[in-house]
């Protein structure tokens, strides 16, 4: 059975692998690692709507992948941008409209991942964070838009990872709801949400793959779904576990190490 306490210890011998972050049914999710010899196990912790539900890895959503060999020296590809998660904060730099292929890397020494959702219209910071780290059932929308949430893997510290992110262009909370691996609150509750506006690039996507590129464009132009939010309005746990139901399954890539 795969599961923790919210809040609680992550198990010393449990090291986050990366892989991809939740990932839309019908859709597909793309990562670049460098991976050493080990045995990774793969599993989606999504879960269906209601409390004390089963998660799709305990539905059997796990896998095994064992990498062999001699540990290499090999390093990532170049990406279009990056977005460094630190101990406790964000910096992000390149981030456009449309596709990203970024390098994520995490710089701290805790366990980090990006949720990246853009603001409702006229919404604020502080709404965010007021959203994002109270308990309290929200009153009304709120004030982010779940259903264009990209999301990546969690990666421990020092490490990195070529991912893609899906924006659209406008201002978004960067925002982190993983815990320390001593426990305690989630990251966004010690200042670990941050406003990064991501604007129109005409160059560069003129540069790329144009059908990807309208890819991209369909995907940010496509009509909101209300159904999507009626979970998380109705929601009064904790924002991680809000967050956790309005988004598909999550697929995350972890490794066991002796
Ligand atoms: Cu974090």
């Amino acid at each position: 059975m795969i599961s923790s306490d919210e809040g609680g210890p992550t198990p010393p011998w449990l090291f986050a692998g990366g892989g991809v972050g939740s990932t839309k049914g019908g859709k597909t999710a793309t990562v670049t690692q460098v991976l050493q010899p080990s045995t990774y196990y793969v599993f989606d912790l999504g879960e269906g709507e209601g409390d004390n539900v089963p998660s799709f890895a305990d539905q059997g959503a796990t896998a095994t992948i064992e990498v062999t060999g001699e540990a290499g020296d090999a390093e990532l590809p170049v990406a279009d941008a990056t977005v460094t998660a630190e101990d406790y904060s964000f910096a992000t730099d390149g981030l456009v409209a449309g596709v990203n292929r970024i390098r994520f890397d995490n710089t701290g020494e805790e366990l980090h991942h990006v949720i990246a959702i853009p603001y409702q219209a006229g919404a604020t910071l502080e709404q965010v964070k007021a959203f994002a780290t109270s308990d309290a059932p929200p009153e009304g929308p709120p004030p982010v838009d779940f259903s264009r949430a990209s999301v990546t893997a969690v990666l421990e510290g020092g490490d990195s990872q070529i991912a893609e992110l899906n924006l659209i262009a406008g201002t978004y909370a960067f925002i982190c709801f993983i815990s320390d691996r001593a426990g305690g609150p989630p990251h966004a509750a010690l200042g670990m949400i941050d406003e990064v506006v991501v604007r129109q690039h005409r160059a560069r996507r003129a540069r790329g793959d144009p059908a990807r590129s309208r890819e991209a464009r369909r995907d940010a132009s496509a009509p909101l779904d209300p159904q999507r939010r009626e979970p998380l309005i109705a929601c009064s746990r904790s924002r991680q576990r809000c967050l956790a139901r309005a988004q598909p399954p999550r697929l995350r890539l972890d490794s066991r190490r002796p």
